[in-house]
């Protein structure tokens, strides 16, 4: 991209995004080849052999798909999709009977979302490897992965909010995820004029905690704040731990067309939160306790998902707790804010703003204690600009969203509109390099970029728009991620490659942290399910009403029982199907014919269950859908269904029967008995 066609864009560029176009780089010049990985040895620095790791795990936002995608980098190879926020009938997630509590939320049962920020979990603000939290944004909600497992184990409604969009952002000892309203709304919701915003409405910031045992979240206190919109956020470190920093943009309080309305100022605010101060509030008792009905589900260790319902929060107003809320003002409209490795400087992606500004944590200290306010917004003082301000990157480009560090003095920052990743040096704001992207970069990632010591050895672009990069396919193109070598004093573009969904944000870390961690099977002996059954002597089938309980184990390559007879139309049949194999990577799959449901996925010692309500009479194959073995095509069974009115007694064919068959028959003789006592017929 050369710099002489940036005035003459620039107005074009500000007018495409107000109209929500994107500018792509496709009327750029191309770069040398070199930068742009076409030279051989690009090819060798992302080629990963057969039978080779990656370098690094890399966990990005799947967006509308509401999931996460684990890339192995350099290779960009997809590795795995875990499920969180919607259901995935690759491995049943939110359609077994185990995992649908896991997508209950207070407006019910809630399978999808759209997930833009994926969190390691830090010590001492370095990822640890233990946990991933991800925001939903729809219907605000915080979910958290393990990171032995690749799954979903808890997922935390944020009640008062809208739009959860600045989330989850950990503290730098995981002592808090956050979650800030993007859309303000009434706290609690009611039935109000949208005319009334600026006074019935609130932009409600949430800090719950985890604990660091079990990862396990819990809503701590909610702080409220004017009605502005709640971008991002990103906590502060070492010398700035103890507080998170918060961008708001319509901070003019627009309740329609935002897109002139919230864009009139020429500043709007980042929000600098002391949550020790909120701690210390919350211990003197200064916030108000408000009801809240929200849930919290989690994973238990018997492997089915419960949901409790929380019923209240206490919320804190800066009135109420001086000290913990100041704004900064920062140009205009900013979207990310990033806090770099040292923990002094707090960097805001000023969407429509012409220079990158860089406030300064010592500095920020310094203002408060000197109260050099700049008037206040709704009781909460607002810093002069000039006395926090560290410096401004002049000329970064355009359409600044986000900023990522790579641990030698070093930020890179994503441009949009003029679609390059800006590198700039933190001692003096001057840039260094720029590397056009393809095309219209939103987050970019480096390995520990956010934390305090990051891997700087790559950057990841997360491009929103791939046009001429892949063969076509329709209307709807891949989203794509760009890898570039960040090593060197040059950026230089190594890789290409499409993403699932659209990735917003993305995580990465060495994979040596966390791979040899991983569970390899669930234990069959310690399986608590209560309808799992250990072995195959302990299948059954048992009726009670209209519900049928099948006790089933799958074992290479057979189905315990595979022929059941005696069901009816209209009974809801659970099939409880565990998984006998004690051996790595060996699960098998269920899925019955007439089932309006996803088919199970079930891990080694596992049980999954799904029920299915049969509308019509017949005999129904079942099998296995995960080719597990050379029989695995044999790996199938029947069951037959009755009409309603039939008397056809349950049977099947596992060992359990014979004791039933024999008990029953045992029952009916001692009937015949009696009858012979007492008709005395023969
Ligand atoms: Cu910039 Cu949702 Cu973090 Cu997308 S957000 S780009
Ligand atoms: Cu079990 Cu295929």
């Amino acid at each position: 991209m050369s710099r002489s066609i940036r005035p003459r864009t620039r107005r074009a560029a500000w007018l495409a995004l107000i109209a929500g176009g994107a500018l792509t780089a496709a009327g750029c010049g191309r770069a040398d080849a070199a930068r742009l990985g076409e030279a051989g040895d690009a090819a060798a620095k992302v080629y990963v052999a057969p039978g080779k790791y990656d370098e690094f795990y890399a966990f990005f936002s799947g967006g509308f798909d509401g999931q996460v995608g684990v890339y192995g980098l350099p290779s960009g190879r997809l590795l795995k999709h875990v499920p969180v926020f919607a259901q995935n009938p690759e491995n049943g997630w939110g359609y077994s009977e185990q995992t649908k509590p896991m997508m209950n939320t207070s407006y019910g049962f809630v399978p999808w979302d759209d997930a833009h920020h994926p969190q390691l979990s830090q010590t001492a603000g370095v990822p640890d490897g233990r946990w991933l939290f991800i925001n939903g944004n729809n219907t605000p909600r915080i979910a958290r992965l393990d990171l032995t497992r690749f799954e979903t184990e808890e997922i935390l409604e944020i009640p008062n909010s809208a739009g959860n969009h600045s989330s989850p952002f950990v503290t730098e000892n995981t002592e808090y995820v956050v979650a800030g309203t993007r859309f303000s709304v009434p706290a609690p919701q009611r039935d109000v004029s949208i005319d009334d915003y600026k006074e019935a409405f609130s932009g409600m910031l949430t800090f719950a905690t985890v604990d660091s045992a079990t990862g396990h979240m819990a809503i701590a206190f909610q702080i409220r704040l004017p009605a502005f919109d709640y971008d991002l956020s990103h906590a502060g470190k070492g010398p700035s731990h103890g507080w998170s920093f918060f961008t708001s943009y319509n901070s003019e309080q627009g309740d329609t067309k935002l897109e002139v309305n919230a864009s009139q100022r020429d500043k709007d605010y980042i929000a600098a939160i002391n949550w020790k101060r909120a701690e210390q509030c919350v211990a003197e008792g200064k916030a108000a306790a408000q009801p809240a009905r929200y849930a919290h589900n989690l994973m238990g260790d018997d492997g089915i998902a419960r949901t409790e319902w929380g019923t209240g929060v206490r919320v804190l107003t800066p009135a109420a707790c001086p000290g913990l809320a100041y704004y900064l003002p920062t140009p205009k409209s900013p979207h990310g804010v990033d806090v770099d490795p040292t923990g002094e400087y707090i960097v805001a992606g000023g969407k429509l703003a012409t220079v990158i500004p860089v406030h300064s944590f010592s500095k920020m200290q310094k203002a408060i204690a000197d109260q050099a306010f700049d008037g206040e917004e709704q009781g909460i003082p607002v810093l002069k600009y000039q006395a926090t301000i560290a410096g401004e990157v002049q000329n970064p480009g355009l359409g600044p969203l986000h900023t990522e560090f790579d641990g030698r003095g070093n930020a890179y920052t994503s441009m949009f509109l003029s679609s390059e990743i800006v590198k700039w040096s933190l001692k003096d704001f001057k840039v260094l390099d720029r590397a056009p992207s393809y095309y219209s970069v939103g987050h970019l990632m480096i390995p520990g970029g956010d934390s305090r010591k990051p891997w700087g050895k790559y950057a990841i672009a997360l491009n929103k728009i791939t046009k001429d990069r892949y063969l076509p396919t329709g209307p709807e193109l891949a989203q794509s991620a760009q890898l570039y070598d960040i090593s060197g004093d040059r950026m230089r573009l190594l890789l290409d490659f499409p993403t699932i969904g659209e990735p917003h944000y993305a995580q990465a870390l060495p994979a040596s942290l966390i791979k040899e961690r991983q569970l390899k099977m669930y234990s069959l002996m310690q399986n608590k399910d209560p309808y799992a059954v250990r072995s195959e002597k302990a299948t059954k089938v048992e009726r009670s009403g209209g519900v049928v309980h099948v006790s089933m184990t799958s074992v290479r390559s057979h189905f315990m029982p595979d022929k059941i007879e005696g069901i009816r139309v209209g009974d809801s049949v659970y099939f409880h199907v565990t998984n006998l194999e004690q051996d790595w990577d060996v699960p098998h799959g269920f899925a019955v014919l007439g089932a309006n449901n996803a088919e199970l996925l079930l891990m080694p010692g596992q049980t999954r269950t799904l029920v299915w309500v049969p509308g019509q009479v017949g005999v129904f194959p079942f099998y296995c859908t995960d080719f597990c073995s050379a029989l695995h095509q044999e790996m199938q069974g029947y069951i037959r269904v009755s009409p309603k009115s039939s008397s056809i007694a349950l049977k099947w064919n596992s060992p359990s029967y014979q004791a039933v068959a024999e008990r029953d028959e045992h029952a009916e003789r001692s009937d015949h008995d009696d009858h012979d006592e007492h008709g005395g017929k023969r």
